[in-house]
């Protein structure tokens, strides 16, 4: 008898529309194994939902002009939508921003805090006294130590996936005024990643299927040692720090983005079956298992960050599966192989493709050149003459065949 199985996929920032790249990585590929256990009869859900906290969002809002809370509660409902207009069906889609999850993250944190699990240091943090605010993750950029990437933010390299602290760039830059950053003594809490280094050790030496892409940047982390990890920001929008002495911090976002697959998770049990408590069934029962769908630059945030924060909290299982496929990269006709990027406008948007093709053609060439463990590249004609030689031609020719067959014979 297979196990209940709970599929996540990584919980988009509700910062910005959904484009080919976000399909390709987190959202088709789990959308198809669930799929495919579904029509095995077997039990499976599939929790998704939006990332509202943290600088993407923020900054976003300063961008557009309008508050952090009508950010996302735009792209909350519009990539909702265009999940379901894609045939990416989730059995909930929750948002990080609701009550729920602040409570069930602050209740986390306390569990935490109380077990003594945390460090509290007071460092000097970048600040930029023009916008008299610390500058963390993507409030600054600078060059990555680890692969010189120059656009790396505070908190991650986007090109190498390494995660970062802002002190760790070099040559960093305000992303608000552009101006050379000074220091400023500030205090927060860090998760000593380097306690947990021998059970995550442990833990993934039983990972047996993982994909080599994953695997391959888990274990160069950890031979690069594990660094102190802050889960506290000076910032005003997030999950409040439930601390007397933290006025005007907030939760780091991927402390508590993740714990919204289990905020979610109780939500969904609480529509289906009354009871959010039956969460359990999935997080603290060894009969199910969980399998995170994500793309490769939430590696290291899915299997040592969140791994390390269920391993202390001590009550929930850890993920048996964490499937995360490469960037989906795009070549126009005629240029070089590029990223997808919203700021370079090379981004396809899904809404706007959906308004004049259904989403089948998409879906299966996104699903035909899938970057399962190297990255692809989208190209115009290249969808066109699958859909037309492949998908047409052959596959619909043959269900067309077969189903001719059956009619006339049967
Ligand atoms: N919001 C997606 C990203 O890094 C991030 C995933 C959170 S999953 C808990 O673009
Ligand atoms: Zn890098």
């Amino acid at each position: 008898m297979s196990k209940r199985t709970l599929v996540t996929s990584a919980l988009p920032y509700a910062n910005g529309p959904i484009h080919l790249g976000h399909l390709a990585g987190a959202y088709l590929p789990a959308d198809l194994y669930v799929r495919y256990k579904r029509l095995k009869d077997e039990d499976i859900i599939h929790i998704c939902g939006s990332d509202e906290h943290g600088v993407p969002i923020t900054i976003a809002s300063e961008k557009e002009g309008i508050s952090p809370q009508d950010i996302v509660d735009k792209f909350h409902e519009q990539n909702k939508q265009i999940f379901e207009e894609f045939g990416i069906h989730f059995d909930y889609y929750g948002r990080t921003s609701s009550e729920v999850h602040h409570q069930t993250s602050q209740e986390f944190f306390t569990k935490l805090y109380e077990d003594d699990v945390f460090v509290q240091k007071t460092e000097e943090q970048l600040y930029d006294p023009k916008a008299e605010m610390f500058l963390p993750d993507r409030y600054v950029k600078g060059t990555c130590p680890n692969c010189g990437y120059e656009e790396a933010y505070g908190d991650q390299c986007e090109s190498c996936g390494t995660s970062l602290s802002p002190t760790e760039l070099k040559n960093p830059k305000s992303a608000i005024t552009g101006d050379t950053p000074e220091t400023k003594e500030t205090t927060h809490w860090y998760l000593p990643l380097g306690d947990f280094q021998e059970r995550l050790e442990k833990w993934l030496d039983t990972r047996e299927n993982w994909k080599p892409n994953v695997m391959g940047q888990v274990k160069s982390w950890l031979n690069d040692g594990l660094a102190d990890r802050a889960v506290t920001r000076d910032l005003t929008w997030g999950v409040p720090v439930p601390l007397e002495d933290a006025d005007g911090k907030v939760l780091y976002v991927w402390f508590d983005a993740p714990i919204g697959y289990i905020s979610f998770t109780a939500k969904w049990c609480e529509e289906q079956t009354g009871d959010w408590e039956n969460y359990k069934r999935w997080w603290q029962d060894p009969d199910a298992e969980i399998v995170h769908f994500i793309g490769e630059d939430n590696v290291v945030f899915h299997t040592i960050m969140w791994p390390a924060m269920l391993m202390a909290e001590g009550n929930y299982q850890l993920p048996s599966e964490v499937v995360a496929n490469c960037f989906l990269n795009i070549q126009f006709p005629g240029e070089e192989e590029q990223k997808i990027s919203t700021s370079r406008g090379t981004a396809i948007w899904i809404e706007e493709y959906l308004e004049k093709y259904d989403p089948d053609p998409l879906r299966y060439y996104l699903t035909m050149i899938a970057p399962e463990d190297q990255r692809t590249a989208f190209q115009f004609d290249d969808l066109i003459s699958r859909n037309n030689e492949e998908l047409v031609a052959t596959f619909g020719n043959l269900v067309h065949r077969t189903m001719s067959f059956v009619h006339k014979y049967f």
